[in-house]
C-alpha cells in the first residue's frame, strides 16, 4: 500500500523530494442501432447471459428530427444526483462546442474491469450490516443493470497491510516447535472462510457473475523469509539517518515453495467455486514498512516468476501472472537515479514470456510510464491498486492504457476506522494502539455500525459510466485529446461503439463524434450529443468501419517560433488517394493548443515557454499518418485576466528540477497538472504583462489534504521581493480538491516577474488569475 494522504503529507515535511466539424459524409452512414439498451445487451450477447432489459437507461436519448428510434443509447450521471440518468435530447440546430475524433485504425488494450479489494476491513465493514442492507449494498455496487457493475475486484493471499483483525496471517502459520512446511502440510485458508472473506466473493458473484478476481500477496509465510516474520521489518540503510529499508526477505531457497503455496491458493479458492484469473507476483516488493512486506531481490523476482509459471502449467492453471504491481516510479523513471527500476526483470527473456502483464499503483511516480510500459514490452497494464475515486482519473488511466482499475480499501466506518495501518517505521509498534487511531474516512462504502446502514460517495454513480457498460469484448481505440473541457475514452467490439464522455464544464456541451472522417449519426453530420456540465455520459451506436485502402498522407510543417501567451495559427494538410473525408487530431495537446477535426488548422496560444514539440494525426478510419512539429515558445507575460497555470513557472526554487515529481498529473487539476510537495522557502516566479498600474484581484486555486487550514501559507512577491499579499490556504478536505482564495495585490506597469513563495508547505497549487 499506499501511502493515504496524511502519509503523503509526512514524507513531504520530512523533504523527501521524490514522489514521489467534419464535412458531411457523402460515403458510408453508419447504422441505426435497433434497441435503447445499454450493457445489459451487450452483456449477453458477448457471455451468453439471458437478461432483462435495463430499464432505467433506456429512456430518452439523442434523436433524429425525423422522429426515428434513437441512434445513440446510454445515460449520465452527474454524480451528485445519485442516478443513472437518460441521455438527453439534444436542442436542433445547437451549435457544436467541441468534436471528438475516433480512429478505429489504432486499436489499444482491452477493457478488464473496474472494482476495488476484498481486504478484511472493509468485508468486516460490510458483515455489520443487516443482511438485507449488505445485500442492497453488493447490488449498488456490483449489479450492472441496477448497480454501478463493477466487475474486477483484487483478492488478498493471507492478510495485506490493513485489516480489522488482529493478527496478521498467512496460509502457513506453523505450530509451535515446527520451523518449515515445504510440503505447505499446514496450508489453511480457513481465515478467509471464518471472516467472511468467501462469503463476500458470492454474494458479489450472485449479483453480477461477469465478475472476475485477480489475488496479490504482501509477503511468504514468515518461515520462507530470511527474518521468519510475517510482518515488516525496518533498519536504517547504512550511512543515512532517515532512509529505510525493508529486512525480511525471500529465502532463496523458498522461491519454488512460494510458487506452490499461490497454486495452492488458487485450488483452494476454485473449490470454493472462486476463480482467480490472475494473481500479482508480489504487493509492492521491497516497501520499508512495518506492516505485512517483503524484499524480492530483480534477480528473485525473475526466478519466482518463471517458478510461478512452471508450477502452473504443471498444475493445468491458466492463471495469469501480473508482474511489479507496485508505483509507477518503483518501475522506472527517467529522471530519477534512486527508483528501484524493476523493469530491469525484463532483461531475462524467461520473465518476459512469463510475466502476462504489468500492475501499478498510482501513489508515486507519473502515470505516463504505463503507457510507456505497454509500448515498451507490448503487455497489458493495470492499475491494481488505487485510493483514487475521481472518475476522471479512471479516464484519464484508461487513455494511458490501463485495462483495469481497481480500488483499495473502500469500505470503512462512521469514524473511518476499523483499520490496523501505519506509516510508522517502528518495528515494535503498538498494533493496538494502531487500530485505535487511524482513521481513514470518506471512503467509498461508509458503514454505520450503530443504524447498520451504509452509505456511498457520489462518484460510484459516474464510475458505473464505465463498469456497466463495457465487457472484456471492448476494445479501446485512439480518440482525440480532452478539448473544451471535454474527455473522452471511447472503446470498440465489432461494429459496436461505446464512447465515454465527461464534461469539466459549469455549461452544457454539444459534441459532434466523428469515426474516421465521418460524422457520426443518421442523416450524416448533422447529429451531435449533448453531456450536462460536470457530467459523465456513455454513448453507445454501431457503425461501419471504413476499410483498408489507401492511407492519408500529411505534409510535414517546418519549425515554427512564437510568442507565449500569443495566438498564432498554422494548417496541417493532408491528401487522400481516395478522397476519403479525414480528421485531424492529437492525442495529447499541451495547455494553450487546439486543432480543428475538419480544417486541420492548429491554434496555438501556448502558456509555458521553451521548446514543445506537437504530434498531431490524420485518419480516414482506416489508417493515419502522423507529423510532429518544433515549436519554439518565446518567454512574454501573461496578460492580466489570463490564467496562469501554477505548473508554467518560469523559475523555481525548492525542488529539484527533474529529480521529483514536483509537477503532479492530476486529472482534476486544470491543466491537467498541478504544483505539489510545497515545503517553507520554496518559490515559483510567474511573468506578468501589466497594462496599467493598479490594484488587482489575484486568484490562487488551492487545495490542502492535511485536514486543517495553513495560516499566512504563501505571500505574493514582486520582483524585488517585496511582499504584496499574503494568503491563507483553507482545508479544501484533499489533494485533488480545489478551491480558489482571493487577494487584492497592487501592481507596477509593465512586463514583470511575480513570485508565488511557500512561507510554509501543505498545500498544492493548481493556478493564478490576476484580474
Ligand atoms: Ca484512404
Ligand atoms: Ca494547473
Amino acid at each position: 500500500m499506499k501511502r493515504s494522504m496524511t502519509a503523503v503529507l509526512a514524507v513531504a515535511s520530512t523533504a523527501m523530494m521524490f514522489l514521489a466539424a467534419a464535412p458531411t459524409p457523402a460515403g458510408a452512414q453508419p447504422r441505426l442501432t435497433g434497441e435503447a439498451e445499454p450493457r445489459a445487451t451487450s452483456r449477453e450477447q458477448a457471455r451468453g447471459n439471458s437478461g432483462e432489459q435495463a430499464g432505467e437507461n433506456s429512456g430518452g436519448q439523442a434523436r433524429g428530427n425525423s422522429g426515428a428510434k434513437p441512434w445513440v443509447t446510454g445515460s449520465y450521471s452527474t454524480g451528485a444526483a445519485n442516478a443513472w440518468v437518460p441521455l438527453p435530447k439534444t436542442a436542433p440546430g445547437a451549435k457544436v462546442d467541441t468534436t471528438v475524433v475516433v480512429d478505429p485504425s489504432q486499436e489499444r488494450q482491452q477493457y478488464s474491469g473496474i472494482g476495488f479489494s476484498i481486504d478484511e476491513t472493509s468485508v468486516s465493514n460490510l458483515w455489520k450490516l443487516t443482511p438485507a442492507e449488505r445485500e442492497k449494498a453488493v447490488k449498488l455496487l456490483v449489479d450492472p443493470r441496477h448497480g454501478a457493475g463493477f466487475d474486477r475486484f483484487r483478492l488478498t493471499i493471507g492478510s495485506p497491510d490493513l485489516i480489522e483483525h488482529l493478527p496478521f496471517w498467512s496460509y502457513d502459520e506453523l505450530p509451535p516447535g515446527v520451523t518449515e512446511d515445504f510440503e505447505l502440510k499446514y496450508f489453511s485458508i480457513q481465515r478467509d472462510i471464518d471472516l467472511h472473506m468467501v462469503d463476500t466473493i458470492k454474494l458479489i458473484q450472485k449479483h453480477n457473475p461477469q465478475a472476475t478476481f485477480f489475488a496479490s500477496a504482501w509477503s511468504a509465510p514468515a518461515w520462507m523469509k530470511t527474518n521468519n516474520r510475517f510482518t515488516g521489518e525496518v533498519a536504517l540503510k547504512p550511512g543515512s539517518t532517515t532512509e529505510h529499508y525493508q529486512v525480511g526477505k525471500l529465502r532463496d531457497d523458498c522461491i519454488d515453495v512460494l510458487a506452490r503455496y499461490y497454486v495452492k491458493y488458487i485450488q483452494s479458492m476454485r473449490q470454493h467455486g472462486i476463480n482467480v484469473d490472475a494473481i500479482t507476483l508480489l504487493n509492492e516488493p521491497g516497501m520499508d514498512v512495518v506492516y505485512p512486506a517483503m524484499d524480492i531481490s530483480v534477480e528473485q523476482q525473475q526466478k519466482l516468476s518463471v517458478a510461478i509459471k512452471r508450477e502452473f502449467a504443471k498444475n493445468r492453471l491458466k492463471t495469469q501472472l501480473y508482474v511489479h504491481d507496485f508505483n509507477f516510479w518503483d518501475w522506472r523513471d527517467p529522471n530519477s537515479t534512486t527508483t528501484k527500476n524493476y523493469y530491469r526483470i525484463f532483461n531475462d527473456p524467461a520473465t518476459r514470456k512469463a510475466a502476462d502483464a504489468i500492475a501499478f499503483h498510482p501513489y508515486w511516480g507519473d502515470p505516463a510510464v504505463m503507457r510507456d510500459a505497454y509500448q515498451q514490452f507490448g503487455k497489458p497494464v493495470h492499475m491494481t491498486e488505487t485510493s483514487d475515486l475521481n472518475p476522471a482519473t479512471v479516464l484519464s488511466y484508461f487513455r494511458l492504457n490501463a485495462g483495469s482499475y481497481t480500488l483499495w480499501a473502500q469500505a470503512t466506518d462512521q469514524t473511518g476506522g476499523t483499520l490496523h495501518w501505519t506509516d510508522k517505521r517502528d518495528n515494535n509498534v503498538d498494533w493496538e494502539e494502531v487500530g485505535r487511531t487511524t482513521k481513514w474516512p470518506d471512503r467509498l462504502v461508509k458503514v454505520n455500525t450503530e443504524t447498520k446502514t451504509f452509505s456511498v460517495r457520489d462518484e460510484l454513480y459516474p464510475l458505473g459510466q464505465f463498469a456497466r457498460y463495457l465487457t472484456p469484448h471492448d476494445v479501446r481505440v485512439e480518440s482525440s485529446a480532452p478539448a473544451a473541457g471535454v474527455s473522452n475514452v471511447v472503446y470498440r467490439d465489432g461494429s459496436k461503439f461505446t464512447a465515454i464522455l465527461a464534461n469539466s464544464t459549469d455549461q452544457t456541451r454539444n459534441i459532434r463524434i466523428v469515426l474516421g472522417g465521418n460524422a457520426q449519426g443518421p442523416g450524416g453530420g448533422t447529429q451531435i450529443v449533448t453531456v450536462p456540465a460536470h457530467a459523465f455520459a456513455t454513448y453507445q451506436w454501431k457503425a461501419d468501419v471504413p476499410r483498408r485502402d489507401h492511407a492519408p498522407v500529411l505534409r510535414s510543417v517546418p519549425p515554427l517560433t512564437v510568442d507565449q501567451y500569443a495566438t498564432t495559427q498554422f494548417r496541417l494538410q493532408a491528401t487522400d488517394r481516395d478522397r476519403d473525408h479525414l480528421a485531424y487530431y492529437a492525442t495529447e495537446l499541451s495547455t494553450g493548443v487546439s486543432v480543428d477535426a475538419s480544417t486541420g488548422v492548429v491554434t496555438l496560444n501556448p502558456a509555458t515557454a521553451g521548446v514543445q514539440r506537437l504530434t498531431f494525426h490524420v485518419t480516414d478510419g482506416a489508417s493515419r499518418d502522423t507529423v510532429t512539429v518544433e515549436v519554439t515558445v518565446r518567454p512574454k507575460g501573461a496578460p492580466i485576466g489570463v490564467r496562469v497555470e501554477a505548473e508554467s513557472y518560469a523559475e523555481q526554487h525548492g525542488w529539484t528540477e527533474g529529480g521529483a515529481n514536483f509537477v503532479e498529473s492530476n486529472a482534476g487539476a486544470s491543466g491537467g497538472r498541478n504544483i505539489g510537495w510545497t515545503a517553507a522557502g520554496n518559490w515559483l516566479s510567474y511573468r506578468v504583462d501589466v497594462a496599467r498600474a493598479g490594484t488587482y484581484d489575484l486568484e490562487l486555486r488551492v487545495a490542502n489534504g492535511t485536514g486543517a487550514a495553513v495560516t499566512d501559507a504563501i505571500s505574493f512577491r514582486d520582483a524585488a521581493g517585496t511582499k504584496l499579499a499574503t494568503v491563507s490556504v483553507p482545508d479544501t478536505g484533499g489533494w485533488a480538491t480545489y478551491q480558489s482564495v482571493h487577494v487584492p495585490v497592487t501592481l507596477a506597469a509593465g512586463d514583470q516577474l511575480l513570485t508565488v513563495y511557500c512561507e510554509t508547505g501543505g498545500f498544492n497549487l493548481d493556478y493564478l488569475t490576476l484580474s
